[in-house]
């Protein structure tokens, strides 16, 4: 009894690391597709523990009622060793859960703040209450580049790194088709990188409240195919 109750403590204690190893090199390259999985495996967990809580609740409760209001109950007596594994072989289960869970959300921010090498990059400034891009790679002179206002052009198929600023107080964009946000403040520079697969439109907010117009900071993201996006990008260079 005692070597099976130790094997199977080893066992249980060991899921946690075998959980975190299982998912090491499963790296996917879309953050807004590792951030969808995550959160059903966290809907998945949370559901499963809760229904088998309640089924183990609900159980107890049914076994264990009072038959009559003057009925006196009496406490099941456990050995040491079973009180020990009572308590050691279920918080191993839940740390095994969350020790995979914390794996899975180190990876996810991970992905998120390691930019791929062949992104396409744009400021970005906030201001109250807009959001300015520039893009540093259509410019006729050094300080004089394609910008526009709260209508963040893209190549589609191409991962896009924003580098962010403020000019009076803090922001954030905030764009919830790709799972992502960041806060861009006055004398720092942050950044955030999405990847928009597919040509298509895409809401921005600011989700930083930032004075009395924030919710009316509004932006959006239009993924063009690539082609177009060169003609466009090419036409506004040669208007500056
Ligand atoms: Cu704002």
């Amino acid at each position: 009894m005692n070597k099976k109750l130790w094997s199977l403590m080893a066992v249980v204690g060991s899921l946690p690391f075998l959980a975190a190893t299982a998912i090491a090199g499963e790296l996917q390259q879309d953050p807004a597709e590792h951030w969808d999985e995550f959160w059903h495996e966290i809907m998945i967990d949370i559901i499963s523990i809760g229904v088998v809580f309640m089924i183990c609740f609900i159980y107890v409760l049914i076994r264990n009622i009072a038959q009559s209001p003057d009925q006196e109950g009496t406490g099941t007596k456990l050995t040491p060793l079973q009180s020990i594994g009572w308590t050691l072989i279920p918080a191993f289960c839940f740390m095994a859960d969350d020790f995979y869970l914390a794996a899975q959300s180190w990876q996810l921010f991970n992905l998120q703040r390691n930019v791929p090498a062949n992104h396409y990059e744009v400021k970005v400034t906030a201001s109250m209450w807009n959001f300015n891009y520039t893009y540093p790679n259509a410019c006729k002179e050094a300080d004089n580049c394609v910008e526009v206002m709260n209508e963040l052009r893209v190549p589609a198929g191409k991962p896009i790194l924003l580098r962010m600023t403020s000019s009076d107080v803090i922001h954030n964009h905030s764009i919830p088709d790709f799972r992502i946000l960041e806060d861009s403040m006055p004398g720092r520079v942050t950044y955030l990188w999405f990847y928009p697969k597919t040509p298509g439109e895409h809401l921005v907010t600011c989700k930083e409240y930032c004075g009395t117009m924030h919710s009316k900071m509004i932006s959006k993201v239009i993924a063009m195919p690539e082609s177009e996006f060169d003609k466009w990008i090419e036409t506004e260079k040669n208007d500056l």
